[in-house]
């Protein structure tokens, strides 16, 4: 079977190996400019800038045309795209689908929502890559997919909340818990998709103490890691060091923030792919 893999920007993942692969971008606006998610865009020069601009700025998801070039050439379709609850690509993706199969009715599409972002997203990524290494049916991957996605969380720990709450994707009382210099808001994203705030740590050693903390209260023992990050490696590297010091066969891997990322993490957001 001929398959091919469609996510949103939100995952940071732009080229898979040996599979056909597509990135659909998010865009970002700051003031008449648009930033388009794609690899190639220079992702923490603009969460630098941003952090001095005036402008106005703003996010916009892939539409129902972008998500329909996608599809293109494929037989067989896993569409991926960050949470239903924060973004309209999913349903753009869901509607994209319906319009596409009544001229191409052989065509088979699964979109899957995956009420998170950024490495999460790169697990399922990777995990749909697998079954279809390893042979797998359409129908067989849809069920062992929804199966996986029960085992994978995404924690995250970010040093301010000014995009998400200027953008409406967090509640004023929520956005407050950053407002001190220094403090953090280590959070998850909810089983319904949603940013849910679970310590407000102050300073970046008790910050990444506690983000490890909840990693392993998320059923984290020794599974696969994703961590992303805007400008912030070290962080990343002491969080994996941290984790592979319990944990020493852990697979991990370290990623920037591509441009959506960086926008809402901000300058100094870790984002954590766990499998538990
Ligand atoms: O449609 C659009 O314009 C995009 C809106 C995206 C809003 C949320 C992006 C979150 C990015 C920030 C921390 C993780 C939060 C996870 C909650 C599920 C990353």
């Amino acid at each position: 079977m001929k398959y091919k893999i469609v996510a949103d920007s939100s995952s940071n993942v732009y080229n898979v190996e040996d599979i056909d692969f597509c990135s659909v971008p998010l865009k970002v606006s700051v003031g008449e400019k648009e930033y388009v998610d794609t690899k190639e865009t220079d992702a923490v020069s603009l969460a630098r800038e941003l952090k001095t601009s005036t402008e106005k700025t703003g996010t916009s998801c892939p539409n129902i045309y972008d998500w329909q070039e996608s599809f293109r050439n494929a037989e067989n379709i896993f569409a991926i795209t960050i949470t239903s609850q924060l973004s309209g690509s999913y349903t753009a993706a869901v509607n994209a689908k319906k319009l596409y199969q009544e001229t191409n009715k052989n065509t088979k599409i699964h979109v899957i929502d995956s009420l998170s972002t950024g490495p999460e997203m790169k697990l399922i990524i990777e995990k749909l890559c697998e079954y279809i290494k390893d042979g797998l049916n359409f129908e067989n991957i849809i069920e062992k997919i929804n199966e996986y996605k029960k085992r994978t969380h995404l924690l995250f720990c970010l040093e301010s909340l000014t995009n998400l709450a200027k953008n409406g994707r967090i509640s004023p009382a929520v956005a407050r818990l950053a407002g001190l210099l220094g403090v953090r808001v280590v959070g998850k994203a909810s089983d319904v998709g949603t940013l849910e705030p679970l310590s407000k740590p102050r300073g970046e050693k008790k910050a990444l103490l506690s983000l490890y903390e909840h990693i392993k209260s998320s059923g984290f023992c020794g599974g696969k890691i994703r961590i992303a990050h805007c400008d912030n490696f070290s962080q990343a590297e002491a969080l994996k060091d941290l984790i592979l010091n319990d944990f020493p066969k852990t697979d991990i891997k370290i990623e920037p923030c591509g441009v959506l990322c960086s926008y809402y993490a901000e300058l100094g957001g870790i984002l954590v792919g766990v499998e538990s």
